[in-house]
């Protein structure tokens, strides 16, 4: 993406839209994640990684200054599952739930624990996961 990046800003071309992705509070895993960011920045969207290890509040505020379309989650073990929960709670009571679409990934979680905590996709793959953020966008599948 180092390389690629340069040349399509250079085609001028417009985001498709804004992803903010981050792995869970006290989750180290990343590798997944960055996969997620970097295709959904080929496929054209313009993405903030805030890292890993990262706390609901952080979320929530990326949420609110940034204005994003998408905000990615990715967990890796089951014990961190649960901040995915936290974080759409903590956006439900700072009123900012309905100005983002919530996805969520990571090998344990599941589209049944998507629904339980209230997200609004769940993609098993980085692939998957473009297909299903276009659709969220509203734009045409690549
Ligand atoms: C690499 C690795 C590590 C590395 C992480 C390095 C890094 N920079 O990421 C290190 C060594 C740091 C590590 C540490 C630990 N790990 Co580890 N780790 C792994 C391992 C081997 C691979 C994970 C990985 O990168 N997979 C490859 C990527 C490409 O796949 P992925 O993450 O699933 O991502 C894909 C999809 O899930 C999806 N996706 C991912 N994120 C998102 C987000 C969104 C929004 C969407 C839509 C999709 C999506 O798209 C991705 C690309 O297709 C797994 C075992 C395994 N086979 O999965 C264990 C594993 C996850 N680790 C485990 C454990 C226990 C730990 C430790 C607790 C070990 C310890 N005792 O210290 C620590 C925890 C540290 C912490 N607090 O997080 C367990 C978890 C068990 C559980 N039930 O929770 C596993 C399953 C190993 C095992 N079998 O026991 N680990």
């Amino acid at each position: 993406m180092a390389v690629l990046k340069p040349l399509l800003t250079e085609t001028g071309a417009e985001p498709i839209g804004k992803l903010v992705i981050g792995t869970v509070k006290g989750d180290l895993h990343d590798i997944g994640k960055n996969l997620v960011a970097m295709m959904m920045e080929g496929a054209g969207f313009q993405v903030v990684d805030l890292g890993l290890d990262t706390q609901p509040e952080k979320f929530v505020n990326a949420v609110r200054e940034l204005n994003p379309d998408l905000l990615g989650m990715s967990a890796l073990l089951t014990t961190t599952m649960p901040a995915m929960g936290d974080t759409i709670n903590a956006l439900i009571e700072a009123g900012l739930r309905d100005r983002v679409k919530v996805m969520v990934g990571g090998a344990p979680v599941t589209q049944g624990f998507c629904d339980e905590i209230g997200a609004d996709a769940y993609s098993p793959d980085a692939a998957s996961a473009v297909d299903t953020a276009l659709e969220l966008v509203g734009a045409p599948k690549k």
